[in-house]
């Protein structure tokens, strides 16, 4: 062999070895699932972020899909999908709290650890509820960001006046507590707070603006709206400009996408209620990642991320501005 065709064969053998390292590799890296709510929501967008970044950390690979609408009709073939694909964990934020089970059971039944966020299954009660598999449910105290935010709304209102509440839809877990929160802000409030009503956007800015500008037509005192999550709130707050009446009815937008701090700054919206969506997803990847290893006694059946209050007053805090959804 001459010094030329020893030095290509040293190559390629070079390159075999490579190569054979390289598929051993990823044959062994493990693959957790994400499968998220609702496309296009910049909560899930800063959600898969999250969760990426933390895989990236761990040395796992993260593939991430969800419905084109909040359908669980539509959630199951993606979670099914991920079952044939044989993800080692899997990640959900399921559209239902009781359609999406036996999705969920068939993905446990085929040894894929589950936790799942900003939703639960069953009554949530992983510990000793009706529905135990999932490792642990990652959100929010939905509950108290609601009341959190009526309060706010009722003292902006000088303690009287009437309230307006919109949320998705009355079977997700998440916005039914945040409405719950909010209800038990206007209880408490005594008889100086009327409730306007409470409307179900199913997460359509459309529908919540059409809802929003009935309900204002309807109860021309209604001072303040609690838009209870990202479409909720861009909804309404589309309505409150189109009638003039921003600064007049006051909005708290549960969620923190660019356009409520952009609504924020114009005074159309006065508290935005910001989630930790990608330490949400993070935690999650970490989670499926210890029980991976083994290690699932120190796992939380329930873990309550904390939120970021955003104000005209802290808005450009960098604890604010890391609390800003990503779009993309
Ligand atoms: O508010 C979030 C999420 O927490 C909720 O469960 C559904 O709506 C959002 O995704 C925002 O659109």
């Amino acid at each position: 062999m001459n010094a030329r065709k020893a030095l290509l064969s040293c190559a390629a053998a070079a390159v075999v070895v490579a190569l054979a390292g390289a598929s051993a590799q990823s044959a062994d890296k493990k693959t957790i699932a994400l499968v998220y709510g609702i496309k296009g929501d910049a909560f899930y967008v800063t959600m898969e972020k999250g969760a990426k970044a933390k895989a990236a950390e761990l040395g796992v690979d993260l593939i991430a899909d969800g419905p084109s609408q909040w359908n669980p009709a539509i959630q199951t073939p993606i979670v099914d999908a991920m079952i044939a694909r044989k993800v080692d964990g899997l990640i959900a934020v399921p559209n239902d709290p009781q359609a999406m089970i036996p999705a969920l059971q068939r993905a446990n039944d085929a040894g894929i650890p589950i936790v799942t966020t900003d939703q639960y299954i069953g009554d949530g009660d992983y510990a000793k509820g009706s529905v135990t598999f999932p490792l642990s449910y990652v959100a929010s105290d939905n509950f108290g960001g609601g009341k959190l935010a009526c309060e706010t709304l009722i003292k902006g209102m000088g303690g009287k006046g009437t309230l307006y509440v919109l949320v998705s839809t009355p079977n997700v877990p998440s916005d039914v507590a945040r409405r719950d929160g909010c209800l038990e802000a206007v209880k408490a409030a005594g008889d100086g707070v009327k409730l306007a009503g409470v409307d179900y956007t199913q997460s359509n800015a459309t529908i919540a603006t059409t809802q929003t500008q009935a309900a204002l037509q309807k109860d021309p005192t209604i001072g303040a709206i609690f838009g209870g999550n990202l479409f909720s709130a861009q909804g309404a707050s589309a309505a409150v400009k189109t009638a003039n009446l921003a600064g007049a009815v006051k909005i708290a937008s549960f969620d923190a996408p660019e356009q409520a701090i952009d609504d924020l700054r114009n005074k159309v919206v006065d508290i935005v209620i910001a989630q930790q969506p990608a330490l949400i997803g993070a935690t999650a990847v970490q989670y499926i990642v210890d029980a991976l290893n083994g290690k699932t006694a120190d796992i939380p059946k329930k873990l309550a991320t904390p939120f970021v209050v955003i104000t005209r007053e802290n808005v450009d805090s960098p604890e604010a501005q890391a609390a800003i959804y990503k779009s993309e």
